[in-house]
């Protein structure tokens, strides 16, 4: 089975995804995600110049060769840009062999190892007193995991919380230059704690809390907070630190048994390869789009569990729902599943553009089994809404140093 052709889709239908579409001479088709926010023109680029020459006549069935000589093959391995690209060939081609199979790509993978797919939802607020109205009404929703962010009092814009946008899909459109927001560690740590005891003191502790520190804190700073935060038994604390320097998070563990999660930044396996195999996190948090395709998040799967590490894949909005459905697949079959983020279904706008077949009920995802990864794009609608350059905040400190947004 030839790939055909390979096609390349922008569209903002409230932000900008890259999507693509690779044609097989037996007419099955696949879809992937190729979105890196803010720097999305430089992944189309990456493909159609340099790796959709080389795939046009390939045997769309060798996924792992595939793979392998679009990673090896670069002679320059690694990077955001080249992964998303290879991320999104990845996802389609088991898409592919998924309708070609007659199966969804769960059955491809080993099969499930569960019924549905739990899922952490995002809590926010302006106050303490706004976040546990969010929290309830979650709680009521039926979500059994929740991240909760607060805006910090004072602070110019808040990783997590809205701010004067109505949801997270404004977020971008409107944006041709990064915004800049501000940050005190020291105004940071002196409040988040009180979030979690008001959380703990109002909703008791079978409700699971997680809470995203965007990277902000420096290694001591985060055994400061993982300390703070003990009492309150989160789920885990995800991003305490850049993940650029692993022998950081040695000092976190050794001074506080708050788990942690990290990866969502995370484009090789080979970048989660100390963290994991020094037991220095409990979840990791790769996506498929960034961290290279199906292929290596099954890899980082196993070589997690051998660690008793587990799988809690990013599921920020700026991930299309080509990706969320390859999640869903992987979330079903790994064996050492935690929990998938989750940020809704969408505005009609997203749906009008992809549609997929994933049912919420008391937190926890089902999908349909269909053949593939069971998603679809609409070409005609995704020509309605054309790319908006824009780009996330960036975030100084009071004086004027550029910090981690
Ligand atoms: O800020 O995906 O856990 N989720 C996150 C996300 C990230 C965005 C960046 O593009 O940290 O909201
Ligand atoms: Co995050």
């Amino acid at each position: 089975m030839k790939i055909t052709d390979i096609k390349v889709f922008v569209c903002c239908p409230g932000r900008n995804f890259v999507t693509i579409k690779i044609m097989t001479d037996e007419g099955v088709y696949g879809l992937g995600d190729a979105t890196l926010n803010g720097r999305e023109l430089a992944v189309v680029s990456y493909l159609e110049e340099h790796v959709i020459p080389c795939l046009i006549g390939k045997d769309a069935h060798q996924i792992e060769d595939i793979w392998q000589y679009l990673v090896k093959g670069a002679y320059w391995q690694n990077g955001a840009v080249s992964m998303a690209a290879i991320g999104a060939i990845d996802v389609a081609l088991w898409d592919i062999k998924g309708k070609v199979a007659g199966l969804p790509v769960y059955q491809l993978l080993g099969g499930k190892s569960r019924k549905a797919v739990t899922v952490y939802a995002h809590v926010n607020g302006e106050t303490i007193d706004d976040v546990l109205n969010n929290l309830e009404k979650a709680i009521n929703e039926g979500y059994k995991v929740v991240r909760l962010q607060c805006t910090i009092p004072g602070a110019k814009g808040t990783y997590g919380t809205l701010g004067d946008k109505k949801n997270y899909y404004e977020l971008q459109g409107n944006r041709p230059l990064p915004p800049e927001h501000g940050w005190s560690t020291t105004k940071y740590l002196n409040f988040i704690p009180e979030l979690f005891k008001r959380a703990r003191e109002k909703f008791g502790y079978d409700i699971e809390l997680c809470h995203d520190v965007h990277s902000r804190l420096t290694p001591i700073e985060a055994a400061q907070l993982g300390k703070l935060l003990e009492p309150y038994r989160l789920k885990f604390i995800e991003d305490a630190v850049t993940y650029d320097n692993p022998e950081g998070y040695k000092i976190i563990r050794e001074h506080t048994t708050s788990p942690l999660a990290l990866g969502e930044k995370f484009n090789t396996i080979w970048d989660a390869k100390p963290l994991i195999e020094n037991q220095y996190i409990d979840f990791v948090r790769t996506a498929a789009t960034h961290g290279g395709g199906i292929t290596p998040m099954k890899k980082l799967a196993d070589f997690a569990s051998l660690y008793h590490v587990r799988m809690a894949p990013h599921g920020a909005p700026d991930l299309s729902p080509i990706c969320f459905m390859a999640h869903m697949h992987l979330d079903l079959w790994a064996p050492n599943f935690g929990v998938q983020e989750f940020i809704g279904f969408g505005t009609p706008e997203l749906n009008e553009v992809f549609s997929f077949k994933a049912k919420l009920k008391d937190g926890d995802i089902y999908i349909e089994d269909i053949s593939g990864l069971g998603v679809e794009f609409n070409e005609e609608a995704a020509k309605k809404y054309p790319y908006k350059r824009s780009y996330l905040p960036v975030t100084r400190l009071d004086d004027g140093t550029l910090w981690n947004w």
